[in-house]
């Protein structure tokens, strides 16, 4: 098969419900790339487990996290949408990629740093190494291109230096990958501290917009939104709260900050903030409704769970064959 396409790979923790700010600086980019590249969109249960789950609980939101995915617009049959712990080659190849990994590389990761402030009860070696599994995840499929908001940078920079450091000792293995970073919506900030990343861990609901939140709540929240003193609409460093209204705005209506300044010019905050839970509310809904009627569906969903897998599992393998050649293991016998 000759592939013209480029390769894309990217995921999401089924470690709570999706937030505006998962939306706005992932989702929302995965969809826009989808047709240009040949795309594996993971749902990353393994590293779920860093933190401590309960495992109905986990089970349940990674199908309602594969479901969004479709939901949101990502054609299961173009897009390769699976469960990371449904396909073994990402645990082997996480273990030989440790072993091409410094203990000082990972000690300056931060957000392992912020998750063991966070749960300084189990700080455990699967949150030491979870950007080495991340890093098997994108290099199996050697990926060309990940669209992450701007906190994963720090682990796209590790995994290109994991796989230049293996390419340099056995030859050409694995592609070396390119972070996506969408024009908006990167860095989706608290509505109660705009200082703080949203985050679907917050424990304090109105920080976070979920996916799942109906109209009502969206607009109260929008509402409620911590914002500055004063009432000009304007992008500015001393107005975070606004500008990060302003992202979430640009994130939902693909307009630019000039336009956005416009638009609202001589407007006050009370008539902003109704716009951009309106905003929001818009492209929540039809999402909403796509997901409602797929959970019904559970003969279809658990079609593409089991063909999707075999397929990724089927990729996923020639690549760690060929690592467990270079690394000296023995070859299967056939
Ligand atoms: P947790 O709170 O469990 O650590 P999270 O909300 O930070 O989770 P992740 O599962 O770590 O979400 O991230 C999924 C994707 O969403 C990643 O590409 C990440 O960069 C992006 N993302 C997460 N939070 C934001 C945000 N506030 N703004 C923009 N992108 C974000
Ligand atoms: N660490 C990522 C989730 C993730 C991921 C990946 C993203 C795991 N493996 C591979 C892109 C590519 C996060 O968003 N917290």
């Amino acid at each position: 098969m000759i592939q013209d396409k480029k390769t894309l790979f990217s995921g999401m923790q089924a470690t709570g419900t999706l937030t505006l700010g998962n939306f706005a600086g992932a989702l929302k980019n995965w969809v826009t790339l989808s047709d240009q590249y040949e795309c594996f969109y993971c749902v990353v249960d393994l590293h779920s487990i860093t933190v401590r789950q309960d495992p109905s609980t986990l089970r349940k939101r990674a199908r309602d996290l594969l479901t969004l995915y479709i939901a949101a617009g990502l054609d299961p049959v173009k897009n390769c949408i699976y469960y990371q712990s449904h396909v073994s080659a990402h645990a082997e190849l996480a273990w030989i990629l440790n072993c091409f990994t410094y203990m000082g590389e990972l000690n300056r990761m931060t957000q392992y740093k912020d998750k063991c402030a966070k749960h300084a009860d189990n700080i455990n070696a699967g949150l030491f190494t979870y950007p080495v599994l991340m890093a098997a995840d994108i290099l199996l499929f050697q990926s060309d291109v990940v669209p992450v908001g701007i906190d994963q940078m720090q682990h796209l920079e590790i995994t290109r230096d994991i796989a230049q450091r293996f390419n340099g000792i056995y030859g050409e293995v694995f592609t070396i990958p390119e972070a996506y970073i969408g024009k908006s919506g990167a860095k989706i900030m608290s509505l109660q501290d705009p200082t703080k990343k949203m985050s679907k861990s917050d424990e304090n609901p109105n920080a976070s917009i979920y996916l799942t939140d109906d109209p009502d709540t969206v607009i109260r929240k929008c509402k409620r939104a911590v914002t500055d003193s004063g009432n000009e609409i304007v992008y500015r460093e001393d107005k975070p709260g606004i500008c990060n209204l302003m992202d979430i705005y640009m994130a939902m209506t693909g307009r630019s900050v000039a336009e956005v300044e416009r638009e609202f010019d001589g407007k006050g905050y009370g008539e902003f903030k109704m716009a951009v839970g309106e905003a929001v509310v818009s492209v929540l809904r039809p999402i909403q409704e796509r997901a409602e009627s797929l959970r019904k569906d559970k003969a279809y969903l658990d079609s593409i769970i089991k063909e999707n897998g075999e397929k990724a599992a089927y990729i996923a393998n020639k690549t760690l064959r060929k690592v467990q050649r270079k690394v000296g293991f023995p070859d299967r016998i056939r």
